[in-house]
């Protein structure tokens, strides 16, 4: 076979490589700069260069509009998967994985809140398609020749070479997904992050004995914390008392208590605030099952450690969730929630969190009677948990998860109840606002229905927010409305509200707290003396603040009382940040080696357990 490679067609050749390799790098360090990290250039343009290759190769092998077809075809197909990762990572601070290829029949009923993530200067990831599409025209009808197979060949070959190159050769799996795309682009972090998964896959669960060394060591802080629990002055206070928990949908901290021209944006939290256990510093903990992944932490007490969130990748594991954990003392264990019930698997999973009852959208106990957005309204789930509870003899569990205040927050004129000055119009915190009012003003309805047929007095009522609501792109327009400094730590803040049974004086808790130590703090009011799983602190005897993520930021970030650990994005300890909560500056990295220690063993532990189902073993 001879391969044509007269001068002009080289010429050609080269410009075209070069104009998608340039291109291919301005926009990869274009995102980069988006990520607030530095492109290693080199490595971006090896990369692009190989990317290049490939569309150039098919080109090259014949004139015809088939080849041109293919190549354009699959320029644009990894043009929109890199404009998808641009679009996710703004929301949850990684880049797509093979994993959550399940969960995409979920995009139509968020279509609304993707929208919110997308900008008016995104048209620069796409700017270069028609010059594309006519250099690709141009190159193959300009071919001297019709055939050059082996030529072709020889591109696709070493194009191939250089994207796996950059894949295998800078890239490890400690790394955060930003820093990947920050070293060698956006294509290399995909066949990396995709060639981990596929492994992973194949590697059988490990044969784990219950008298193993690590098995003994986590079984022991478990009970060390349960230790702890029991010195509460509220364990067992309340032992039998029905609980009711509250997961608000994408309820932050900064609007509780917040007055905006003399009008409190959260009257009935407030009011309920002012006679309950109040922890203002409590922190999200959420991974990639986002709003699922909250439920999961609060109800287990354990890391969301799993690439698509818990409720997709461990629904038949064995848990001892707080459902379990009363369904097995008697309690009747429901679940609630407006939307359709397969969303986030919830209808599986479920299952396996110990709620006999899973009341949803589709559910035949269920009315449709109020719809706003993606479900039910929480007005009327209220109500129809209230009427579907009123009426159980003996104590009862009752998850209630709600939907309504949820991105992108535009809640239909009649549900706008908020008088806003002028200044909010038609702007993000003016929707989120209204909406967090109006899911203030269902929860003060629903508190009121529950003192009216007598279930307040003996129902341990928990309220906790799931994740934030605005997203880094608000916080400009947070601070010019509301003078509220929206940073990563307030974004990750969210409320944390427990009544306790007759409690009339409120009081208000400033400990660092995460989502875990939600199950634990119920756990010791109700004085569950079994053996339990967990990983948070009873919040009444809590004698250290803490707060540590898997996700959402560098892994093994965290916060105590005192620093806030900013994990690097390599992943070692020195690489990392410890703040000094005083005086706002960087400090000795040493002050943050305890922490970063407990929290890399605690993650470790909690997938683990998870990829081995353990707790049974751990429970023992
Ligand atoms: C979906 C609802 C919202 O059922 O819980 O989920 P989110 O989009 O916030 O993760
Ligand atoms: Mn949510």
């Amino acid at each position: 076979m001879k391969v044509h490679f007269d001068k002009p067609f080289l010429t050609r050749t080269i410009i075209l490589i070069f104009f998608i390799a340039i291109a291919w790098t301005l926009k990869t360090v274009y995102f980069v700069h988006e990520l607030e990290l530095s492109p290693h250039k080199k490595f971006i343009l090896i990369s692009s260069i190989g990317f290049s290759l490939v569309l150039v190769s098919l080109l090259a092998s014949k004139r015809s509009k088939l080849h041109i077809t293919a190549a354009f075809s699959l320029y644009l197909v990894v043009n929109l998967l890199f404009y998808a990762d641009v679009v996710y990572e703004r929301y949850y601070d990684s880049i797509l994985h093979i994993e959550l290829a399940g969960q995409a029949n979920q995009i139509g009923d968020v279509f609304s809140s993707v929208i919110t993530l997308m900008y008016t200067t995104d048209f620069l990831y796409w700017i270069d398609i028609p010059f594309t599409l006519a250099g690709f025209i141009w190159y193959n009808r300009k071919q001297a020749v019709d055939n050059r197979p082996l030529l072709s060949a020889i591109f696709m070959s070493s194009g191939i070479a250089a994207l796996l190159f950059t894949a295998f050769f800078p890239l490890k799996a400690t790394f955060s997904d930003q820093y990947m795309v920050s070293l060698t682009g956006i294509i290399p972090a995909h066949i990396y992050t995709v060639h981990n998964s596929l492994y992973e896959a194949t590697l059988a669960g490990e044969v784990v004995s219950e008298n193993s060394a690590k098995v003994l060591e986590i079984k022991s802080e478990f009970k060390k914390n349960q230790t702890l629990q029991k010195t509460s002055p509220y364990f067992g206070k309340f032992e039998g008392k029905n609980v009711i928990m509250v997961q608000a949908e994408s309820l932050n901290t900064f609007p509780v208590g917040l007055e905006v021209d003399g009008f409190e944006i959260t009257p009935n939290m407030n009011e309920l605030i002012s006679i309950s256990q109040y922890y203002p510093n409590t922190y999200l903990q959420i991974g990639r099952g986002n709003t699922s992944d909250a439920e999961f932490v609060a109800n287990n007490s354990i890391y969301p450690m799993a690439p698509k969130g818990i409720y997709q990748g461990y629904p038949q594991n064995n848990f001892l969730s707080l459902g379990k954990t009363l369904k097995d003392i008697g309690y009747v264990t429901t679940a609630a929630h407006g939307n359709s019930p397969d969303f986030w698997n919830r209808q599986e999973a479920y299952k396996k969190q110990g709620y006999q009852t899973f009341y949803h959208k589709d559910h035949p106990s269920i009315k449709k009677d109020e719809i706003i957005g993606m479900g039910i309204s929480d007005e009327s789930i209220f109500k129809q948990m209230m009427d579907l509870h009123k009426t159980i003899d003996g104590p009862f569990y009752n998850f209630i998860v709600t939907l309504t205040n949820h991105r992108p927050f535009v809640l239909p004129e009649e549900y706008q109840y908020l008088d806003l000055p002028e200044k909010f119009k038609d702007t993000a915190t003016g929707h989120y606002l209204q909406s967090v009012y109006y899911f203030d003003q269902a929860l003060g309805k629903f508190i009121e229905d529950l003192k009216k047929e007598g279930i307040w007095e003996d129902t341990i009522f928990v309220m906790y927010g799931d994740h934030y609501g605005p997203i880094p792109k608000d916080e400009k327009e947070i601070k010019k409305l509301l003078n509220v400094t929206f940073n990563e730590k307030e974004r990750f803040r969210v409320p944390l509200i427990i009544h306790h049974p007759g409690q009339t004086k409120g009081m208000v808790n400033e400990i660092v707290a995460s989502q875990m130590d939600i199950y634990p703090t119920i756990t010791s009011l109700l004085g569950i003396e079994r053996p339990l799983v967990q990983f948070g602190k009873a919040l009444d005897v809590k004698q250290e603040g803490f707060a540590g993520f898997a996700y959402e930021t560098t892994r093994y970030s965290f916060y105590t009382d005192d620093f806030n650990y900013v994990a690097s994005h390599d992943g070692t300890f020195e690489s990392g940040k410890c703040i000094d909560n005083n005086t706002n500056e960087e400090t000795d990295i040493e002050a943050c080696r305890p922490g970063f220690n407990k929290l890399f063993k605690d993650i470790e532990a909690s997938s683990f357990m998870l990829e081995n189902n353990l707790i049974p073993t751990m429970t023992k």
